[in-house]
């Protein structure tokens, strides 16, 4: 590697992981994280961190230059459900710090960006089922009109300026190791946690709604099989789908009672419930796995088992 990366959002779901998948393939001295706020002890002990503002350009710049840096994960953004209550400021955060790694890589001080989009860019014109890699895409969410933004940016950015970008569109991420944080796919991890304390959980979206989910190992593997792959196989450069399962919270509940027969589930659906009505319930990812090799490996028993197992650890 030429130089180092630096992962801006490092404290969150994704970037927690993600940073320590990273400085265990690439040495810790070699992966910068940095948040607006510090991330959990695990994180902080294993490399060095720097506390920054993703929406400050020159910030973001000194540190590019300070380290060295060649790679940049951008994993800062405000997500679907906290987006609609404050949409100005989602906006700009979830713009203005992806045109700042892209004016860096635009400029030469950068080699290479990943930046996540999610199922988010897709709304309810779009055909819900195995929804395609192209297709309708009129999003009714803050969230997702910025994604579906930032991925036109993204491939602008390639095709006018040759910027090494490259993108994948989450599904909802299930994780233990660090909470997700105002996303409406949530429901699926705060599952686990109250299944475990409680052995009871009131679900913000109705029985049957399907979702694409992924368990974040897969999540992270994909997101390092991508910034591997050559750049000739990385033919889209606005964002790939990416799939693992889909299920409702009604078949989740029954995997977890398979394990905790006891665990009880409510539904009180709550405005989350129209932003998830909104999303495909299932996503066709065939140009990953043509393009790049992307295979997952976690089903809903294998990531039932782990997240049961995870969060007990955790808890204890
Ligand atoms: C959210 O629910 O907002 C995110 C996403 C699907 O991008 N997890």
């Amino acid at each position: 590697m030429a130089g180092k990366i630096l992962i801006i959002g490092a404290s969150g779901q994704i970037g927690t992981e993600l940073s320590l998948k990273l400085r265990e393939i690439h040495g810790k001295d070699n992966v910068i994280a940095s948040d607006i706020r510090e991330g959990n002890e695990e994180l902080m002990k294993s490399g060095p961190f720097e506390v920054a503002n993703a929406m400050d350009g020159e910030l973001i710049a000194g540190l590019v230059e300070k380290h060295n840096i060649s790679e940049v994960y951008l994993m800062a953004a405000m997500l679907s459900a906290t987006a609609e209550k404050s949409p100005m400021k989602a906006w700009s955060l979830n713009m203005d710090s992806l045109f700042h790694v892209l004016n860096l890589a635009r400029d030469k001080k950068i080699k290479k960006i990943f930046w996540p989009s999610s199922i988010a860019v897709f709304g309810p014109s779009t055909p819900k089922k195995y929804t395609p890699q192209t297709t309708v895409m009129e999003p009714t969410t803050v969230y997702g009109i910025s994604k579906q933004t930032g991925e036109r940016w993204c491939e602008y950015f390639h095709r006018i300026y040759g910027v090494d970008v490259r993108s994948l569109r989450y599904p909802g991420i299930i994780s233990y190791k660090t909470m997700p944080g105002g996303g409406t796919t949530d429901y699926a991890v705060e599952i686990f946690h109250e299944a475990i304390r409680s052995g009871s959980y009131t679900s913000f979206l109705s029985e049957d709604t399907s979702l694409p989910m992924m368990f974040m190992e897969d999540a992270i593997k994909a997101t390092i099989d991508i910034m591997d792959a050559p750049a000739e196989n990385i033919r889209i450069r606005s964002s790939y789908n990416l799939s693992a399962m889909s299920f409702t919270p009604k078949i989740l509940a029954e995997e977890i009672r398979k394990k905790l027969p006891e665990f009880r589930i409510n539904y009180e659906p709550d405005f989350r419930q129209k932003i998830a009505d909104s999303w495909p319930s299932s996503i066709d990812d065939s140009e990953a796995r043509k393009d790049w090799g992307w295979e997952h490996k976690f089903n809903l028993a294998s990531l039932t088992e782990e997240m049961l197992k995870g969060v007990e650890a955790r808890l204890q």
